[in-house]
């Protein structure tokens, strides 16, 4: 069955920050920093889902979606991320599951979608090896509880832009600007990663995802400059997670003046190429490259310019997303698992969201093309079901299928739900 869904992430939908037994998460701390978000905006109530779930699911029901891509905060069901398990926290994520397998929505739990435990930050975070076996035995602490009815897992949620915006350019949370130096966190949620699903497959979970988030990269010319750093880059964003997943190797790194990643240790790229069931894809945009870039990067994003633009100043490319995907079927081959989108979409102000529209209809043409090319694309995510906590950007992107009005709570469906709701039926 292909999955048709909307996906969202604790920290920017669930409020309830401090309630039930949860612990501080790197979000509730970076959040709270002067200036870091824009207006100073915080998740600590964001779409207050933690109490509004069921109008959440009856949304999702109402709409004819057969899937929903949730994520699970670690600190709400281990608050210091290690030993102790809130049990109050996991109920909730037991009674959404209950809820959902009602509704004939398959419950797709990602483990991690940024939100560390501030008490793992305080020993490092992501820099800290220790982490990766901190995060199995949370994954089969969560298992242990759902996998009666979870059948389809996503162990992180794209641990490039954590380690690019939360270690390198520290415009996430935990806010650190470690340029190259943020490698290990690579690493290290490559290697969480894997462990969790040995801790998964010890449980019974039956099918296994990691999603990544990819671009199709474009040099900005012909030149050999311009073409050097559209490869160094394409090897930082795109190989650097897959390559080890899927081929259980690092790309060369040798144009960013590395040769060793001297991190990796004997057997943890075993560890790491656990087979995997499916790779979860979240696609956005193409990005244009152009060198010779500067000290610290072989590389400067020229930005894409000549298409429209999403409001959050995206271009809207829709053949990026089959670009994409036959270039990920070509570059691996049979080592490419089933494909998931598992994230597509934009921000628009409105409830009359008719650019949504095109852009949801686009994409899915698009994805439906790569199919017609031989890649094999089993389902496909919305971001996101809510209007919600738009990280950095805080509540001014509006990238949901229900409006959501952050004084009051209330929901209003907008033109694009009507159209999912009207294009699933069709599909039957
Ligand atoms: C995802 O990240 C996240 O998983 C999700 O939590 C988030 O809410 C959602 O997307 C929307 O942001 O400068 O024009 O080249 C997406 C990561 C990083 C994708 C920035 C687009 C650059 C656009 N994004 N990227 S552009």
């Amino acid at each position: 069955m292909f999955l048709w869904g909307t996906a969202t992430a604790s920290y920017q939908i669930e409020g309830a920050a401090h309630e039930d037994g949860k612990g501080p998460s790197i979000w509730d701390a970076f959040s709270h920093e002067p200036g870091r978000i824009r207006d100073g905006h915080t998740g600590d109530v964001a779409c207050d889902h933690y109490h509004r779930w069921p109008e959440d699911v009856a949304l999702m029901a109402e709409a004819g979606l057969n899937a929903y891509r949730f994520s699970i905060s670690w600190p709400r069901v281990q608050p210091s991320g290690r030993g102790a398990v809130n049990a109050a926290g996991l109920d909730f994520y037991d009674r959404l599951v209950d809820a959902l397998c009602e509704k004939g929505i398959a419950p797709t739990p990602t483990l991690f979608h940024w939100d560390l435990p501030q008490a793992l930050e305080d020993e490092g975070g992501w820099l800290n090896r220790d982490v990766s076996a901190y995060f199995a035995d949370y994954a089969a602490v969560v298992a242990d509880r759902l996998s009666d009815r979870v059948t389809t897992w996503i162990t992180l949620n794209e641990p490039f832009i954590h380690m690019v915006f939360g270690y390198g350019l520290g415009i996430h949370a935990p806010g650190k600007a470690l340029f190259l130096d943020a490698l290990p966190a690579a690493h290290h949620q490559l290697l969480a990663h894997g462990l969790a699903v040995q801790a998964l497959r010890g449980v019974g979970a039956e099918r296994v995802l990691i999603t990544n988030n990819c671009t199709p990269v474009w040099p900005a010319s012909d030149s050999t400059e311009d073409l050097a750093a559209a490869e160094a880059y394409d090897t930082l964003h795109n190989r650097l997670f897959n390559d080890p997943l899927l081929l259980s190797a690092y790309p060369d790194f040798s144009a960013y003046g590395m040769a060793e990643l001297d991190f990796v240790r004997t057997g943890d790229l075993e560890i790491i190429a656990q087979p995997l069931d499916g790779l979860g894809i979240n696609y956005y945009n193409p990005t244009r490259i152009a060198g010779p870039g500067s000290d610290s990067l072989p590389f400067t994003d020229a930005g894409v310019t000549g298409y429209p633009t999403t409001a959050f100043g995206w271009p809207v490319v829709p053949d990026g997303l089959c670009e994409l995907l036959v270039s990920l079927k070509t570059r691996y081959g049979t080592a490419l698992p089933p494909v998931y989108i598992t994230e597509n979409g934009c921000s628009y102000e409105g409830v009359d969201d008719r650019a949504r529209i095109e852009y949801l209809d686009g994409h899915i043409a698009a994805m439906r093309r790569a199919q017609a090319e031989g890649v094999d694309v089993r389902g496909y995510f919305v971001w996101s079901l809510l209007d919600n906590f738009e990280w950095a950007e805080g509540y001014h992107q509006r990238f949901g299928l229900v409006h959501v009005d952050f004084d009051t709570q209330e929901r209003t469906p907008k033109a694009s739900y009507h159209w999912l709701r009207e294009f699933l039926a069709k599909q039957g």
